[in-house]
């Protein structure tokens, strides 16, 4: 029985020492106290609701390269696509916890911690790209960035998504008219729901994880989306009309968890900075390159694609034109004079 007893012991002695040994060697994200200066090692989890052909995962790809080359393989970057970590808001949330490291949703599903991110979903506000990320880039995108720190999120840089554009299963749409009724899935967003309501739409928030099947099974009649989604995600397989309206430009926002962010060395917070742009650029080179080439795609897997005349795309404008106007005053008048006085400038460059 002693025999017994001095066994038991000797094994749960042996089981403690192999899972302490299994425990330190392994890198993992709970290694972010930074106590352990130079040697400690460091895991970023990065997930997106996206597919691994989109351009944005082509951009982490970017980043996961630079920042393990440049930390000397102090940091691992361990990459999530399609939403296999949780959608948009949930990712967020983790990282709040500082229960995973970086995520990089639109900026639609930020407006629920910062609702000044509602002036990307203001409809027709930036003319190009180009003034889109002159915009972003700028001193008001940062201070938008800056803000996320007391929501326990770091903004480490900008990224493209495009302008989204309209898909449908019920028929071509080339005026507001032809939106009544439809059943259309939007971001988990409030100036994007007011949006489709003004156009005499039926519009429903879902996560983008949901957004395939729900089309597949006439849950919803639509969606909007950039070119490069419409296409890498297959919806020409359950949508027939894409109308491209650029309706609205909201930029993608590499974020990360401030836990963890706090827990890197200097040195280290310097390799992620400067990793998150040169992916940046990267990343914006190929969203316009896919924008261009894919438009065309959708039409050669079957789709019809309708380009909006100007005097068309204006009636879009006015038949929303009070979703401007009230979330103008939701957001706060005097931001949104500034942000469109910023534009305005940037445009006329
Ligand atoms: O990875 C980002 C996606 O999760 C999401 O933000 C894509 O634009 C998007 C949408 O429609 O939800």
């Amino acid at each position: 029985m002693k025999k017994m007893k001095k066994l038991v012991v000797v094994m749960l002695v042996l089981s403690l020492i192999v899972a302490m040994v299994g425990c330190s060697s392994a890198p993992s994200g709970d290694s972010q106290g930074g106590a352990g200066g130079d040697q400690e090692k460091y895991v970023i989890r990065a997930g997106i609701g996206l597919n691994d052909q989109h351009p944005q995962f082509k951009g982490l790809e970017v980043f996961k390269e630079y920042v393990e080359r440049e930390s000397n393989g102090r940091i691992e970057v361990q990459l999530f696509h399609s939403s296999q970590l949780g959608d948009d808001i949930q990712m967020m949330e983790a990282l709040q916890l500082g229960s995973q490291e970086v995520t990089c949703p639109s900026s639609a599903p930020i407006t629920s911690i910062d609702k000044r991110f509602m002036i990307f979903d203001l409809p027709f506000l930036f003319p190009t790209e180009e003034v889109a990320s002159d915009f972003v880039d700028g001193p008001l995108g940062q201070e938008l960035l800056d803000g996320l720190e007391e929501h326990g999120l770091v903004g480490l840089a900008y990224w493209e998504n495009g302008y989204r554009h309209l898909t449908n299963n019920v028929r071509e749409v080339q005026t507001p008219a032809d939106m009544n009724g439809l059943k259309i899935r939007t971001m988990e967003n409030q100036v994007h729901l007011d949006f489709f309501r003004a156009l005499g739409a039926n519009p429903t928030p879902m996560p983008f994880g949901e957004l395939f099947t729900a089309m597949q099974q006439g849950v919803v009649d639509g969606q909007e989306n950039p070119v490069p989604t419409i296409y890498l995600q297959n919806y020409p397989e359950v949508q027939k009309y894409t109308t491209l309206t650029g309706h609205v430009y909201s930029p993608f926002v590499l974020l990360m968890s401030k836990i963890f962010w706090d827990g890197l060395p200097a040195d280290l917070q310097e390799v992620v900075e400067d990793g998150a742009l040169v992916a940046r650029d990267e990343q914006r080179r190929i969203s316009r390159e896919y924008t261009e080439e894919l438009t065309e795609g959708l039409r050669e897997a079957g789709m019809t694609v309708t380009e909006l005349t100007p005097e068309q795309q204006r009636a879009f404008q006015e038949a929303t034109s009070s979703t401007v106007e009230k979330f103008r005053n939701e957001i706060g008048a005097e931001y949104v004079e500034e942000v469109l006085a910023e534009i305005e400038r940037l445009s006329n460059r």
